[in-house]
C-alpha cells in the first residue's frame, strides 16, 4: 500500500501512537500505593446457548456508583487460560487503576468472560474439542452474557458503549465477532489473534458501512509472534478494504508481557472519540 494511504489511514485511527509500541513505563502493572483501587468480582451467569451457569470476572472502576452508567469492555482470554487470566496473568485491574489514576481512562467496566462455550469443557479438554466451545461463544456472549450484564450493572446502553478486545483465540473472537456484529460493538480489538480469526475481506461484507461504523478497530501482535502472519495479513487486508484502523506491533513473543502492553495503550483510547 502506498505510504501515503498508510499515513491517511493512520491519521484517521485519531490515535497518536507509534506503529511500533514502546514499552509501558515501569510499574504500569503492578498496585501503585495511593493510587485508587477498581473492585474485582466473580459472576454467575445463566447461559441458555451452554444449558449451564457460567463465570465471569468484573472489574468496577475506582469510584463505582449504582447512581452512574458505564460503557463495558468485554476482554477476552486466550486457549492457555480463562475468566481469571487477565486479572490473574494480566494485573489487568492494576493496569486499569494506574491509568485511572493518570486521568487516562474513561470510566468503564471490564467483563472479562470465559470464552469457551461448551458444557464440561475447560481449559485441559484437548484443543481440538475446544476450539467449537470458542465459537460458540459468540452466541453466550450476545444472548446470555450481555444482557446479564446489562442487567446487574448500571450499564450505559448501545454499540458505541460496548467494545470487545482479546488475545489469541479471544483476538480471534474479538474480530470475528466483533466485524461480524457492528450492531453489537463499535470498537473492537484483537491482540497476537490465533489462526481461528476468519479472514478479513469475509468478515467485512460492506468495507464502507465498516468504516463508519466502527469507532475503533485494533490489530496487534508482537514482534516475535509465531502467529504474526494472523494479524499482518489482516492489517494488510483491511487497508485493502479501505477500512480505517489501529496497526502496531510491540516488542515480545506470544506472551502476557505484549497483552498487557496492548490493554495498556488501547484502554484509554475507549469510549473517547478515536476512530
Ligand atoms: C493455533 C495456534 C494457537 C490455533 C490456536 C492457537 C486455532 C491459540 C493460541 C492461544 O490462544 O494462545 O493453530 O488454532
Amino acid at each position: 500500500m502506498a505510504p501515503l494511504l498508510n499515513l491517511f489511514l493512520a491519521a484517521a485511527v485519531g490515535a497518536d501512537l507509534p506503529e511500533r509500541l514502546p514499552p509501558p513505563p515501569k510499574g504500569f502493572d503492578a498496585p501503585r500505593e495511593g493510587a485508587a483501587r477498581g473492585k474485582v468480582e466473580t459472576i454467575e451467569y445463566d447461559s441458555k446457548t451452554v444449558g449451564e451457569k457460567r463465570k465471569a470476572v468484573v472489574y468496577l472502576p475506582p469510584g463505582f456508583s449504582k447512581d452512574q452508567k458505564y460503557p463495558v469492555l468485554y476482554l477476552l482470554h486466550g486457549i492457555g487460560d480463562d475468566e481469571t487470566g487477565w486479572t490473574q496473568k494480566g494485573n489487568a485491574a492494576a493496569v486499569l487503576d494506574n491509568l485511572a489514576a493518570d486521568k487516562k481512562l474513561a470510566p468503564m467496566i471490564v467483563v472479562m468472560p470465559n470464552g469457551r462455550a461448551g458444557k464440561g469443557v475447560t481449559i485441559r479438554t484437548p484443543w481440538k474439542e475446544q476450539f467449537p466451545a470458542f465459537e460458540a461463544f459468540e452466541q453466550d456472549l450476545l444472548n446470555d452474557l450481555i444482557p446479564h450484564v446489562e442487567k446487574a450493572y448500571p450499564v450505559k446502553p448501545g454499540r458505541e458503549n460496548r467494545a470487545l478486545a482479546g488475545l489469541s483465540m479471544g483476538g480471534g473472537q474479538s474480530l470475528n465477532f466483533g466485524l461480524a456484529h457492528p450492531e453489537a460493538f463499535a470498537w473492537v480489538g484483537g491482540f497476537a489473534s490465533a489462526p481461528n480469526t476468519k479472514p478479513a475481506g469475509e468478515l467485512v461484507k460492506d468495507p464502507a458501512a465498516a468504516a463508519k461504523a466502527y469507532k475503533l478497530v485494533w490489530v496487534s501482535c508482537g514482534d516475535k509472534d509465531g502467529l504474526m502472519k494472523v494479524s499482518q495479513q489482516f492489517h494488510e487486508t483491511l487497508n485493502e478494504l479501505k477500512v480505517p484502523h489501529a496497526w502496531h506491533v510491540s516488542a515480545g513473543n506470544h506472551e502476557w508481557s505484549v497483552w498487557k502492553t496492548d490493554l495498556y495503550y488501547l484502554a484509554p483510547l475507549l469510549f473517547r472519540d478515536a476512530r
